[in-house]
């Protein structure tokens, strides 16, 4: 039996608890043990050690992914940054951030909370936003510092008609322009990048809103009206509906979509928090429907 992405609430197919996940190879590595949500995420337990080495797992990762937006593996302990490197590698081609060209596994502390204490979609003011990321918690408050996902696909599909159809013609300027008043990290350049509103999955034909905090202007408006838009597809994207919460246990890993999510760190905690990052590259800039053939 196989496990389906809920398209409606009312169609929900999410597959047996209990459900080993298994290779190409038959070669099972972990079991699902929960849905936190019903539109969005996909809980697998799993034994750390022969995870790594698993490559023919990455074909399951990335199918629980595609279905189900993000990933939780559990069980496993903090890994070593060449460790972490080469199982999030396995996905793809690893992105270098441009605060840090040397190093794969990125950190992300409580320096810098404020930064992901908003709604966004990581890196969209590149032309090549990364297609993965993938995150493993190291040292985390005793209470709070959980992170949130929504469903920026089930969003799509939700949407009333008028707006899913104004949202299809749309194109959105990103920038990372407005890090310079929260990020202490040093900044280095302005970045920008317009996509479309609606980004098509090629894989799976799914379409998906492309928005977040990076989302600076949507192209043909003014100021005021771009705002406004931004922040009416916002709101829906982000409503409790599409959201899932994740309580995180050190050694969770999260692996995410990012082009049918966004996601925000909350930032309800004083103490040391410290997680390791690493971005996979897509292999095309987001596609709109116009770039769809007749
Ligand atoms: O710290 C987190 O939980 C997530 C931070 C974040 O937004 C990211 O790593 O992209
Ligand atoms: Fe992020």
């Amino acid at each position: 039996m196989s496990i389906q992405v809920p398209l409606e609430e009312s169609e929900m197919t999410l597959g047996p608890i209990g459900k080993t996940v298994a290779t190409g190879a038959e070669v099972e590595w972990g079991m699902v043990i929960d849905y936190p949500s019903p539109n969005i995420g996909v809980t697998v337990s799993i034994d750390g050690d022969s995870m790594l080495l698993k490559s023919a797992a990455m074909g399951d990762i990335r199918r629980l992914v595609s279905e189900h937006g993000v990933v939780f593996l559990r069980g496993m302990k903090p890994m070593s940054d060449t460790e972490f490197e080469r199982f999030a590698g396995q996905l793809g081609r690893i992105v270098y951030h441009i605060n840090s060209p040397d190093v794969a596994a990125i950190r992300i502390t409580q320096d810098v909370k404020l930064s992901n204490a908003v709604w966004h979609t990581d890196g969209t003011y590149h032309e090549l936003p990364p297609q993965y990321s993938v995150i493993q918690a190291h040292s985390l408050p005793a209470s709070g510092g959980d992170t949130m996902w929504a469903n920026a696909a089930a969003a799509y599909r939700s949407l009333p008609d008028p707006l899913r159809k104004l949202a299809d013609v749309l194109s959105v300027r990103h920038s990372n322009d407005w890090w310079r008043i929260v990020n202490s990290a040093p900044f280095e350049s302005v970045l920008e990048a317009v996509h479309p509103l609606v980004q098509v999955i090629r894989d799976t034909g799914e379409r998906a809103l492309l928005l977040g905090r990076h989302a600076a202007h949507i192209e043909g408006f003014t100021r005021e009206d771009s705002a406004a838009l931004i922040e009416l597809y916002q709101r829906h994207i982000t409503s409790p509906e599409h959201v899932v919460r994740w309580r995180w246990q050190s050694g969770d890993i999260a692996i995410w979509d990012g082009r049918t999510t966004q996601h925000y760190a909350v930032p309800d905690y004083e103490e040391v928090r410290q997680m390791r990052r690493i971005w996979i590259a897509p292999e095309e800039r987001p596609v709109g429907i116009a770039d769809l053939p007749n």
